[in-house]
């Protein structure tokens, strides 16, 4: 059995961790020095859970960075290469930060509330800390902060419908990536289309810590003639799903295009940022490696501790960031990152999994049917 994780102040507790805990979470990694599940009955079980019906996470780890005041606009357009500029209030958009070599920060989504005030809602790194630097290194006239906001999330097919009872707006005129503000059982919040699965769903991105247990226990009651159930992001979905992992899948250590991430890049956007000229420069030069996915053969594999050497013909050819073993298609799904001239759809590898002896057979795959 794996040790336990220790929980003292340090690991910072969320408004929902005592419904977390109820509802049987069985492991947990820390994220934001904050806890988050990683599942509940099995990966497996979850995985099937989350296509099939709603599930409620508590992803109060995705903590918001609050920017505001005047130069709120020209701060977070400076962390980020993607344009800004046409990002409306009421708006979220997912908006990589890269810092001057093109590295990647974080990728956090980024939610406009009004003209001067944003949150960025980040994935495991010291954001708060980075743009405190920025703002006081270039003299900004902008506050830098962490709020009281907590999100929880509902995704599974049946989402739309556990949340529509509880609010006035007609959810079917929410697009994705929209928010509105509202409040259920007192508490109030800001609800967006979005989430980390390919399932469809909400974020409510609380905004009173103390009604934490009042909003979630309102989603249950609403949730239970729907099956709902407590559930976190699952390695297995999101991997199918395509979506990366900041310190898994990608790090200050990578550049964006790497990461095949190019759609978030507006090369010559008009607002000044500290990575226009690494990512001309790299634009121009092109990669030596790709963030692929590939497609594992063998059976269940180990979980992923660290990277796992990949091999094109003969030699070592990059490594796995990621990888989960698929009920749906009876194969490990992985990302992995590899040098550009092996990163072609159908393009055989092979992957030395930890512990194992001798090498998978492995495949550069388009992606996964959701
Ligand atoms: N929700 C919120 N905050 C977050 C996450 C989240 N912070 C941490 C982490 N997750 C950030 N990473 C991502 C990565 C991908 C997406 C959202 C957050 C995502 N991507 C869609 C896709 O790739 O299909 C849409 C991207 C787009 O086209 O704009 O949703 O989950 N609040």
């Amino acid at each position: 059995m794996a040790p336990l994780i220790s929980f003292s102040r340090r690991v910072r507790e969320t408004p929902y961790e005592a419904r977390v805990m109820a509802q049987g979470a069985r492991a947990f990694t820390v994220y934001n020095q904050m806890t988050l599940a990683t599942f509940f009955r099995s990966p497996e079980e979850d995985y099937w859970h989350l296509r099939e019906h709603v599930q409620l996470w508590d992803v109060a780890c995705e903590r918001q960075v609050e920017v505001r005041g005047p130069d709120a606009l020209r701060l977070v357009e400076l962390s980020t290469p993607r344009d800004l500029s046409a990002c409306r209030i009421g708006q979220c958009v997912y908006a990589p930060l890269c810092d001057e070599t093109g590295g990647i920060v974080n990728d956090p989504v980024v939610l406009r509330l009004a003209e001067d005030r944003f949150w960025i809602s980040i994935a495991d790194s010291g954001v708060l800390l980075w743009l405190k630097g920025l703002a006081i290194g270039r003299g900004l006239d902008v506050e830098v902060f962490e709020p009281d906001v907590n999100i929880c999330a509902l995704q599974g097919p049946g989402a739309e419908r556990v949340l529509q009872p509880l609010v006035e707006t007609d959810l079917r005129t929410l697009r994705f990536f929209r928010f509105f503000e509202t409040r259920i059982a007192g508490a109030p919040v800001v609800i967006a289309r979005s989430g980390w699965s390919g399932q469809g769903g909400f974020e409510l991105y609380l905004q009173d810590s103390s009604r934490g247990l009042a909003l979630w226990d309102a989603i249950w009651e609403s949730g239970e003639a729907h099956q709902i159930r407590a559930g976190c992001p699952n390695l297995i979905e999101r991997i199918e799903t395509g979506l990366l992992s900041y310190g898994n899948d990608m790090t200050l250590a990578n550049n964006i295009f790497e990461c095949g991430l190019d759609r978030f890049v507006k090369l010559g956007k008009e607002a000044e940022h500290l990575s226009r000229r690494a990512l001309d420069r790299i634009a121009r030069e092109g990669v030596a490696a790709k963030l692929a996915k590939i497609d594992i053969e063998g059976g269940p594999a180990p979980a992923l501790r660290a990277t796992w050497p990949v091999f094109a013909a003969g030699r070592q050819a990059g490594y796995v960031t990621s990888a989960a073993w698929s009920p749906r298609f009876e194969s490990v799904v992985a990302f992995a990152m590899v040098d550009i001239e092996h990163t072609q759809v159908g393009t055989r590898l092979s992957v030395l999994a930890e512990g194992e002896s001798g090498a998978r057979p492995a495949r550069v795959v388009a992606g996964w049917e959701r």
